[in-house]
């Protein structure tokens, strides 16, 4: 019988390939840069990484629009590569989960390129119809294209039609790519988008300020039956674990698809947390107040059965630019920020780059950044005749290329010998992974520190979690076991601030070198981890 729950344990590290190694200069990163960087990502202690898409790709949307399911993007390298790096990271203790993109497939893809044809078998794996209905799509702008005299639904770009998972075929397809994957010994799937693979119908949807006709595809019963199946006919039988990525998901919806009993996902990102410093949609940012994101985490772990941590991924600005202070105060907060994200009940996922402090990109104009997202928005802002200033804001706050970036190896990139796909930024010069190596007090270092309490206790897995004060920024919670606890105290503000309380135990992991418990003060972003025994 396998131990389905072995992956609560686990540490992921997320790697962007384009952006993390390149090995053969030609300015993108690939599996052999992977490869070589191998021991870098066991020195962190992790031991699963989440590989963004390597699939043969057109790469309209970075490997979101995959060509073949079957075969590795030739700029990443080839399945030797691939069967390389799988077998490399387990020799060192690391299993790999894949990305799983199965909404859409790209344009590319044979089975698409033969659904043109209305007589074709492959006419039926994807979503064609006389007429366009009202939905809009993820990247603004209607989620229909014409191609003769038919239309096919994407929900994001014209690149990725959706797959129709009312057709068999489409499942028996998927469960063979899943097999093929899982045959090759990786620990399972980030499933992208799969709370919206299913359509319920192609009716015209309540009219919205984004994505009109959400109501026929966010989280149908459709989806919860195929997800079933997909567990039941593959999943089952192999040592694996997934994590589905939810979008605009609640925490009753989220258990729904996570709940052992209901055999579908292990668990799932929530977009929630996301939120707290946007109104309506990602493009209009609000000033970021911590007292938003303590209420949401907070909820999410008194309610949800298990969850994904994350502050950033390869869709998000970084996140010491956005929830803590990438000038002043940049290496407390990001310690700050990792002592949250490792210390809360459920998996932590860690993107590439955040353990040594990695800020937001630094683009200077709008033919410097390469996301289709951005230059998709930027074009309806010019539409919509919002000033320039206004537009170059909005995408220097919210571009997903600010998470994209080249890795920061040492003071001159260190990525690639050639001129990088996308810019570096210029702070390699002093935040890079080779200072932070060798730097006792670096970033990196107290990841590491709190892997290792992580992995030394059992506490910060199956612990309890108790929030003790939520209120003025500071963000004070404990973690019970049998009668060991574990308490985390952050400050998540650039101000001093009272303790609420004297607390007792022991001091493990301090980012300002605390020594004792009495001073009354909280420094900015400080972050505190004690060590209590003998609770009852
Ligand atoms: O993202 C889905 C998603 O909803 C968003 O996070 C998305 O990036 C966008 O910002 C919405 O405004 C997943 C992938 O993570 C993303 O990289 C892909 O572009 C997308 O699916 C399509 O496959
Ligand atoms: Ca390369």
């Amino acid at each position: 019988m396998i131990n389905r729950e072995l992956w609560k344990k686990s540490i992921v590290y997320q790697i962007y390939t384009r952006s993390f190694m390149d090995s053969n200069h030609d300015g993108i990163g690939d599996i052999q840069g992977i490869i070589s960087k191998l021991d870098y990502v066991k020195d962190l202690g992790v031991n699963v990484i989440w590989l963004s898409p390597v699939y043969a790709s057109p790469n309209d949307d970075n490997g979101y629009d995959i060509s073949d399911y079957y075969s590795i993007n030739p700029e990443y390298g080839t399945m030797q590569d691939m069967d390389k790096l799988i077998d490399e990271a387990m020799k060192r203790g690391i299993r790999i989960i894949m990305d799983l993109v199965i909404n859409h497939t790209s344009d590319e893809h044979p089975w698409f390129i033969e659904s043109k044809n209305p007589k074709s078998i492959y006419r039926d794996y994807y979503i064609w119809r006389d007429k366009p209905n009202n939905w809009t799509s993820f990247f603004s702008g209607s989620a229909w294209d014409q191609i003769g005299d038919s239309y096919y639904l994407h929900l994001f770009s014209k690149k990725q039609p959706d797959l129709n998972w009312n057709n068999p075929n489409v499942m028996k397809e998927i469960q063979g790519v899943i097999k093929f994957w899982l045959d090759k010994g990786i620990y399972g799937f980030r499933c992208d988008v799969i709370n919206v693979i299913f359509k319920s119908s192609l009716d015209n949807g309540k009219k919205r300020l984004v994505l009109t006709g959400r109501e026929f595809y966010h989280s149908q019963e459709g989806c919860h039956e195929i997800l079933r199946t997909l567990r039941r006919e593959v999943l089952d039988h192999y040592d694996c674990f997934t994590v589905g990525e939810t979008v605009m998901v609640n925490t009753k919806e989220a258990n729904d698809l996570i709940l052992p009993e209901r055999n579908e996902l292990d668990m799932v990102f929530g977009f929630e947390h996301m939120e707290v410093d946007q109104i309506n949609n990602k493009w209009f940012k609000t000033k970021f107040r911590p007292k938003k994101l303590i209420k949401v985490l907070t909820k999410w772990q008194q309610e949800v059965y298990w969850n994904a941590n994350y502050l950033s991924n390869h869709d998000q600005p970084r996140s010491v630019s956005r929830f803590g202070d990438d000038q002043k105060y940049r290496i407390e907060s990001a310690k700050a920020l990792a002592t949250l994200n490792l210390t809360l009940k459920g998996t932590p996922y860690i993107y590439q780059g955040e353990e040594i402090g990695m800020t937001n990109g630094d683009f200077k104009s709008l033919d410097e950044y390469m996301d289709i997202e951005t230059h998709r928005i930027y074009a309806l802002a010019i539409k919509l005749k919002f000033p320039k200033w206004y537009r170059m804001k909005m995408i220097r706050k919210t571009s997903r290329d600010n998470a994209r970036t080249p890795m920061q190896w040492d003071e001159n990139g260190g990525f690639s010998k050639e001129k990088p796909w996308l810019k570096t930024n210029q702070n390699t010069k002093f935040i890079n992974a080779k200072e932070s190596v060798s730097n006792p007090d670096s970033i990196l270092n107290h990841y590491k520190s709190l892997i290792s309490i992580r992995k030394e206790n059992d506490i910060l897995v199956d612990g309890s979690f108790e929030p003790l004060y939520t209120k003025h920024g500071l963000f004070i919670f404990k973690r019970i076991l049998a009668n060991e606890a574990i308490i985390t105290i952050l400050n998540l503000t650039k101000k001093a601030k009272k303790m609420p309380y004297l607390f007792h135990g022991k001091i493990i992991l301090s980012n300002y070198k605390r020594e004792n418990l009495t001073n009354e003060y909280l420094m900015p972003y400080e972050s505190i981890l004690v060590y209590q025994e003998g609770q009852k």
